[in-house]
């Protein structure tokens, strides 16, 4: 059974994972055998990560590379068929989110949250698929969200992109799967990152954040996500153990979407 979820001798490239979800997801699979490749926009965040990487034992690849522009990303993917072989497993991970009351919000902010959350994935998708065709194998793993199936206040632009990116994942899935690709979506529920920092942070009366008293009571599980939660799931979907998994979004967390929240007391 443990080699069906090996990644051994696999080309992974995880968007975004110089920290958070996209570190833990390349971890993951470094330790179940692949070779990783990742990017992010920042120097600053490369270096880290290179050492972080390095201070697991992982021989990762990084890449100052903005998955918005076409240019840069098939000159990654490109760089990596060059130095580590085809990317066989790609990581849509990369990701920002706006919070701003929608009539506040200008069209510019909008547009990058699709841009980078929605239009990204496309961007990326496109570049090795060609290749994952010739192959007649391949996987693509989608980060949506809580926000693909559910709203809230501030977040318009984000639940959009990501309501978009878990249909654009039913849609590879639909037109690639023919080519033994599977595309399928991983669905964090509220998980701790630099992301959701400031909706934990303690308030300064020292008491904690309404968000984070209102996520516990919201989660079965009573406690937010952390990145670890997520590797699991990240290597089943990335491993043979799914190939027959295609247009899935497998939602981690902790049964938000299942539970109508603690009620009052
Ligand atoms: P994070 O801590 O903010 O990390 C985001 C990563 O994306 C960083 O490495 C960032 O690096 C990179 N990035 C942002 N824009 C980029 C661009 N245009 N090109 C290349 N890299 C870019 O976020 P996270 O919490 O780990 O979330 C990762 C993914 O999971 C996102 O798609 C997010 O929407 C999703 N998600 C998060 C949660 C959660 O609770 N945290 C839950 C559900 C889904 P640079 O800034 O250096 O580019
Ligand atoms: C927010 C949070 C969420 C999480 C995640 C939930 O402001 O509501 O940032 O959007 O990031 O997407 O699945």
């Amino acid at each position: 059974m443990n080699n069906i979820f090996s990644l051994e001798g696999k080309v992974a490239l995880v968007t975004g994972a110089a920290y958070g979800i996209g570190f833990a997801i390349a971890q993951a699979y470094a330790l179940a055998g692949a070779k990783i490749a990742f990017n992010c926009r920042s120097k600053e965040h490369l270096d880290k990560a290179l050492a972080d990487y390095a201070a697991q034992g992982i021989d990762a690849k990084g890449y100052i590379c903005d998955v918005t522009r076409e240019d840069e990303v098939k000159a990654m993917v490109s760089d990596i068929e060059k130095s580590l072989g085809p990317v066989d497993i790609l990581v849509n991970n990369a990701g920002i989110i706006k919070r701003i009351p929608m009539i506040e919000m200008s069209v510019e902010d909008f547009r990058q949250v699709i841009d980078i959350d929605l239009n990204a994935a496309f961007i990326c998708s496109k570049a090795v698929l060609p290749s994952m065709m010739k192959r007649k194998a391949g996987k693509i793993i989608n980060i949506c969200s809580m926000m693909s199936e559910l709203g809230r206040e501030t977040v318009s632009a984000y639940a959009a992109a990501k309501g978009g990116l878990k249909m654009l994942t039913r849609n590879i899935a639909s037109e690639y799967g023919q080519y033994n690709i599977q595309c399928n979506g991983i669905g964090p529920g509220y998980i701790a990152t630099p992301q959701t920092a400031p909706l934990r942070e303690p308030q300064s009366d020292g008491t904690p954040h309404p968000f984070d008293q209102f996520i516990i009571a919201k989660t079965p599980a009573a406690r937010w996500g952390d990145v670890d939660d997520l590797k699991g799931p990240a290597v089943f979907l990335a491993s043979k153990a799914s190939d027959f998994v295609n247009g899935h979004i497998l939602y981690v967390d902790g049964g938000i979407l299942a539970y109508i929240g603690k009620q009052p007391k």
